[in-house]
């Protein structure tokens, strides 16, 4: 067996910060962040943790902490910044020293090439509900294999395309900040396809890696057992899993799918005949599965559609939603739940591994992202997060258990490599396992659960 990757991830908009340097465009976060009404917590990614200007900094403390792989995003507007599609050099540049330097320290980089972080002016024309934005995604992701094909092991066409058109068109808490259900199955439709595309031109390449989707699922679990919420289950698992993961491993859409849009009255025009034969070229090495939650459900009883996150913490309101006609969120007293009103509910990863496993033939899965978010706290320069440790700790074990009953689980990414912005949610929900202090020049400061899982890769690579 190879040796098991243990590492932690980031995304280029919510680390790098240097939004506007060395030719970087602009993207629809920098303008969401600057401009809308919907950015509440009034904060943005200009700086950030800096990670543009510190990414050695940062890499010497992940091969510090016996991390040996490290999965980050290229941030598409820094080598495409605008509509003349002109290729910026010092872009390029960038990501060449990142991977380079993650070589030299025998950390394996894991490239996402597209983690929200849409070129404005692709944005402007409605982003993935445009299929031109498709073509452009193929053009891109082909120089950054051109560029870095021959260093990078493991690539990511796409993160999660279901949660976020869940967000931007379901809850509306990223832009375009709507609810409608046409627009977001247009875009999810999109996303898939662009995503397909894009394995199929580097599938034309003589590249070294691998590539695959990163999908954030969440097995699901129902209250009851009866006929009704059987059939809850299965539109859950629909709606949230199956048309991503049915799609990129399988090649093709599950047939009740469409029906079931159908029903919802969506007009599925913008599906394609020609568009199949994409679909069962451009499937997946492998599938990256960032797991937080499971989805727990019941059967619709009635209402409007309406999906709620909560951005704000504070532990008051929950999660969830309501989808007409398909099914409803279901609320478990005994489970506990996060700040921001989400389950905190670690045996879920064991269950969504082996589910996995069962469904797609022991395809090889990376936890591409897993943590905890709190309100970490600098006390006497020292963070004591012993909530993250033990419920990551869960979370950890779950996943060896499932990988010792033969799951064919490759790696595992702890989100976050450091305190970064939390999209809607800003800065003050932390993840990382390194502390940023943002208003004492964004020092590092390496918390509890940095040492843990120093010394928890430590001990699995030993028994390897
Ligand atoms: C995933 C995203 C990440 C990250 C994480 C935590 O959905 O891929 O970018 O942000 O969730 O979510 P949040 O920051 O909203 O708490």
């Amino acid at each position: 067996m190879e040796k098991f990757l243990w590492g932690s991830a980031t995304a280029s908009y919510q680390c790098e910060g240097a939004w506007n340097e060395d030719g970087k465009g602009e993207s629809q976060w920098d303008d969401f962040s600057h401009h809308s009404p919907f950015n509440i917590n009034h904060v943005d990614g200009d700086i950030s943790c800096d990670h543009y200007h510190r990414f050695i900094e940062d890499l010497d403390l992940m091969k510090e902490s016996h991390q040996n792989t490290y999965r980050f995003s290229i941030a598409w507007t820094r080598i495409i910044p605008d509509e003349t599609g002109k290729v910026n050099q010092k872009g390029l540049d960038f990501y060449n020293q990142l991977i380079n330097a993650c070589i030299e320290r025998h950390i394996v980089p894991n490239v996402t090439l597209w983690h929200y972080d849409l070129p404005l002016h692709l944005y402007k024309i409605g982003g993935w509900e445009n299929r031109r934005t498709i073509d452009e995604f193929v053009n891109y992701a082909k120089i950054c294999f051109e560029a870095f094909g021959d260093r990078v092991p493991l690539w990511v066409t796409v993160n999660e395309p279901g949660f976020y058109t869940h967000c931007c068109y379901g809850a509306g808490n990223y832009p375009p900040n709507v609810c409608d259900f046409q627009r977001y199955a247009k875009a999810g439709y999109h996303l898939m396809l662009g995503s397909a595309r894009v394995i199929e031109e580097f599938r034309k390449g003589d590249y070294i890696g691998k590539i695959g989707l990163v999908h954030a699922s969440g097995n699901v679990e129902t209250k009851g057992t009866d006929e009704a919420n059987q059939i809850a289950a299965r539109n859950a698992d629909l709606f949230n899993n199956l048309w991503v993961t049915d799609t990129c491993i399988r090649g093709y859409f599950p047939d009740d799918l469409f029906y079931k849009l159908r029903e919802s009255q969506i007009d599925l025009s913008f599906v394609k005949e020609e568009d199949k034969i994409h679909f069962r070229n451009g499937t997946v090495d492998f599938l990256g599965i960032n797991l937080y939650c499971r989805t727990y459900v019941k059967p619709y009883s009635g209402g409007e559609t309406n999906v709620h996150l909560n951005n704000k913490g504070s532990g008051k309101i929950l999660e969830g939603e309501v989808i007409k006609g398909w099914y409803e969120t279901a609320y478990d007293p005994h489970v506990k739940v996060n700040q921001w009103g989400r389950e905190i509910y670690p045996r879920c990863m064991y269950d969504e591994l082996m589910t996995i496993k069962r469904e797609y033939d022991n395809i090889p899965v990376f936890i591409t992202e897993n943590g905890h978010g709190c309100y970490d706290e600098l006390i006497d320069g020292q963070v004591d997060d012993k909530e993250r440790i033990e419920i990551v700790g869960e979370f950890i074990k779950w996943m060896l258990k499932a990988r010792e009953e033969g799951c064919n689980v490759q790696g595992y990414y702890m989100w976050s490599t450091m305190d970064l912005y939390s999209w809607v949610n800003g800065y003050k929900k932390r993840y990382g396992l390194v502390y940023i202090d943002f208003n004492n020049g964004n020092k590092r400061i390496p918390k509890k659960s940095y040492y843990w899982y120093k010394k928890l890769i430590e001990n699995d690579l030993k028994g390897e």
